[in-house]
């Protein structure tokens, strides 16, 4: 393993053995991607063969060179970074993949013989997040690996909005719809449930483009986020169909609410360098109704109905 290891400049030579190129979920549990760059060859093969015990597998890189290649190209999950390399030193690696690194969540670990206060208050103040002294206890070191990837997961597990649009995601709808039904049992308060899809999405995409697409799903929710009131919740349901949620709202007030949004944004101007170009959306409303047991997909199932109404009635309009 350890000339495996040398061989510094096979692209292949890295990954780990029985698992193909590219594909992280072979395997049913979870796969994280651990890069380490260290020129220590019997750490690196120690560490590799210890961490490939659970379900991680390591990326090794003997140089700084290689490391940054690596960082870029398989955008590994969690990172071990050695200060002292033969060709940069770990801190001049870290100050260029910091911030990627914090944009995009991987923990970065430093690992190191050398024990100066310096250097690691300047590591831990550019945004790293553990730093490890040399030699390494594997015990300790995977107990906290496996900690810092359940904050990870924790993280994720937290985000609520919808990183495209700005919109909240579905996660986010179905946490609203769980909390509006149980309200409503306790209360008899009213809600509605508004399902919006956009028209001719697809031919929007065709003509002008799939970024000009995305940026019309932007602006639109843009657009509906400044109509509405703060107690109302704005969702992306998937693509190009988002939900809307009015607490407090009949049917009949929320069709009011959709259809003036409906004017305003069907007026609105998009433009490209060439051609300027206008979107309509179609919408289906439910709402809860006193005196019935209310369910979730009851109501979607509700709303998706009035949507296709909408659709077949010839689009850009609302229904009940
Ligand atoms: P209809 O009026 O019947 O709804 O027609 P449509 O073309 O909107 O319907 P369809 O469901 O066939 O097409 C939806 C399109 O939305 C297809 C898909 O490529 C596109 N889409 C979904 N998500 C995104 C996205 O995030 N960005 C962009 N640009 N397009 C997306
Ligand atoms: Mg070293
Ligand atoms: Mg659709
Ligand atoms: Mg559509």
């Amino acid at each position: 393993p350890l000339l495996a290891l040398l061989n510094d400049n096979a692209s292949s030579a890295l990954k780990p053995s029985g698992l193909p190129d590219g594909n992280k979920t072979e395997d049913a549990r979870p796969q994280y991607e651990i890069l380490i760059i260290d020129d220590d060859v019997q750490l690196v093969a120690y560490l590799k063969e210890s961490l490939e015990k659970n379900p991680y597998y390591v990326s090794i890189a003997l140089s700084a060179e290689r490391g940054l290649k690596i960082f870029y190209e398989s955008k590994p999950d969690m990172i071990l970074l050695d200060i002292m390399l033969p060709d940069q030193s770990g801190i001049e690696v870290l100050n260029q993949i910091i911030g990627k690194a914090k944009k995009e969540r991987i923990p970065i670990i430093m690992i190191s013989a050398e024990h100066s206060k310096e250097v690691q208050m300047h590591a831990y103040s550019l945004g790293v997040m553990d730093f490890i002294k040399k030699p390494v206890d594997i015990d300790i070191f995977l107990t906290l690996i496996q900690n810092r990837f359940e904050l990870k997961r924790e993280w994720q597990e937290s985000i609520i909005v919808d990183e495209l649009t700005g919109a909240f995601n579905r996660k986010h709808f179905n946490q609203t719809m769980k909390q509006l039904l149980s309200d409503y049992r306790r209360t008899n308060r009213v809600f509605s449930l508004v399902l919006i899809d956009l028209d001719h999405f697809k031919a929007i995409n065709d003509t002008y483009g799939h970024l000009a697409g995305d940026e019309v799903l932007h602006s639109f929710t843009e657009f509906v986020q400044a109509s509405i009131r703060l107690e109302d919740v704005f969702c992306r349901y998937g693509g190009e169909e988002f939900a809307l949620f009015l607490p407090n709202t009949e049917a009949s007030s929320a069709k009011l609410v959709v259809e003036r949004i409906q004017r305003r944004f069907s007026a609105k101007e998009f433009r490209t360098k060439k051609q300027a170009f206008n979107v309509t959306f179609s919408s289906g409303i439910t709402e809860v109704k006193a005196g019935e047991e209310q369910h979730a997909v009851k109501l979607v199932e509700e709303a998706d109905k009035a949507l296709y109404a909408s659709k077949h009635g010839g689009r850009n309009q609302t229904t009940i």
